[in-house]
C-alpha cells in the first residue's frame, strides 16, 4: 500500500491510475551483504534506506545549485540546497555548460566515490568495484512534461558484462510526486527474455551497430515505451513507488525495467538524481564508457 498522493503520477502524457502502483519494499543497509544480494537478485533491485550521511547528500545539492545560480532556474534569494525552481525559463546554454562542469568536477567524482559505497560495492560486487566514468546527473523541472520512458539499462551498456549494477542516488529528499524512479515489479525476468530476443534481432547488424540502444530494432531513445500504464497492464503488473530521502540508494540489475514520472512536486523544487554504473573490475568492460558523460553522446 503506498500513502495518497497530493496529485495523480503522470509520466510523459500518461496517468498512472493508483491500482497501477505498489510499494518498493526497502532494504536496511546493516543487513548482511550476502543477504542484501539475495534480496538483490530475487526483487531486481534494492532500495538501501539512509546508505549515505543525508548532511553529506543535501551539502552536495548545494554544491550543484549554487554553480547555477548566474541560469536563472533558482528562485531568487532562495538557498540552493532547497533546488527551488525560478517558475521561469533558465539560460539553457549556461545551465547546459553548467551541467558539463559539474560532471567534469573533482566533488562529483568524489560524491560518486562515497568511500562507504565503494566499499559496501567491493563486497557486493565480490571483488575490485569498478566505477564507469561515464556519471550521468539528472535534473527535472516542475514545469516539465517529459520523463525517462521504461527500459532496462542494459541496452546502453551491451559492450562488456551484464553482471554491472546501476546506482540511482536521489540528491534531495525526493517524494513520490517528485518524480523519482518507478520500477516494473519482477520485471528483470522479462528483461533478460527481451535482451535475448533484441540479440537475435541484431545479429544481422554491423558490429558497432549491433552493440547501439538506437539501431533500427530499438525503440525510440532505446526505451521499450513512454506508456507506463499499458506496459504494466500488458505484464499483469504494478510500477513501484517510494518516497525517497537524501541518503537513500537504489541498486538495481542490468535487465530490471524502470522509467520515471513527472517532477509534480507542490513546492516546486527541482528533482536532483545522479545514476551511475559500477561492476567487478575483473569483468569485461564496455570500453564505450569511458569518457565523461555528454549530452550528444549517443550511448
Ligand atoms: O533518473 C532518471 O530519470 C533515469 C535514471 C535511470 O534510468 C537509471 O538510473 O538507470
Amino acid at each position: 500500500m503506498i500513502r495518497p498522493l497530493q496529485t495523480a503520477l503522470e509520466s510523459n502524457h500518461y496517468i498512472l491510475s493508483p491500482s497501477l502502483l505498489g510499494a518498493l519494499t526497502p532494504s536496511h543497509p546493516g543487513q548482511a551483504v550476502g543477504t542484501l544480494f539475495e534480496q538483490y537478485q530475487a526483487q531486481g533491485y534494492l532500495w538501501l534506506r539512509g546508505f549515505l550521511p543525508r548532511a553529506e547528500v543535501i551539502a552536495f545539492r548545494r554544491h550543484f545549485f549554487s554553480a547555477f545560480r548566474d541560469t536563472g532556474i533558482l528562485a531568487a534569494g532562495s538557498d540552493p540546497a532547497e533546488g527551488l525552481w525560478s517558475g521561469q525559463a533558465e539560460d539553457r546554454a549556461l545551465a547546459a555548460k553548467r551541467l558539463m562542469e559539474v560532471v567534469r568536477s573533482a566533488a562529483y567524482e568524489a560524491f560518486c566515490l562515497h568511500p562507504r559505497l565503494w566499499q559496501f560495492l567491493d563486497e557486493f560486487l565480490g571483488g575490485p568495484a569498478y566505477l564507469h566514468k561515464r556519471k550521468i546527473i539528472r535534473y527535472t523541472k516542475p514545469s516539465e512534461k517529459s520523463a525517462t520512458g521504461a527500459h532496462y539499462d542494459l541496452v546502453y551498456l551491451r559492450g562488456g558484462t551484464d553482471r554491472f549494477c546501476t546506482v540511482w542516488i536521489p540528491i534531495g529528499d525526493c517524494p513520490i510526486e517528485m518524480g523519482g524512479l518507478v520500477y516494473l515489479e519482477g520485471s528483470h525476468a522479462r528483461g533478460q527474455a527481451l535482451e535475448t530476443q533484441f540479440t537475435q534481432q541484431n545479429q544481422a547488424l554491423p558490429p558497432e551497430e549491433r552493440l547501439s540502444a538506437f539501431n533500427k530494432n530499438m525503440g525510440e531513445q532505446g526505451w521499450i515505451s513512454k506508456d507506463l500504464p499499458a506496459l504494466a497492464e500488458k505484464f499483469g503488473s504494478r510500477w513501484l513507488v517510494a518516497d525517497y530521502e537524501a541518503g537513500d540508494l537504489m541498486i538495481h540489475s542490468p535487465y530490471m525495467i524502470h522509467a520515471a514520472t513527472n517532477n509534480l512536486d507542490p513546492q516546486g523544487r527541482l528533482r536532483l538524481s545522479t545514476d551511475i554504473r559500477y561492476q567487478n573490475v575483473r569483468d569485461e568492460i564496455d570500453a564505450r564508457w569511458s569518457n565523461h558523460w555528454s549530452l550528444e553522446d549517443m550511448l
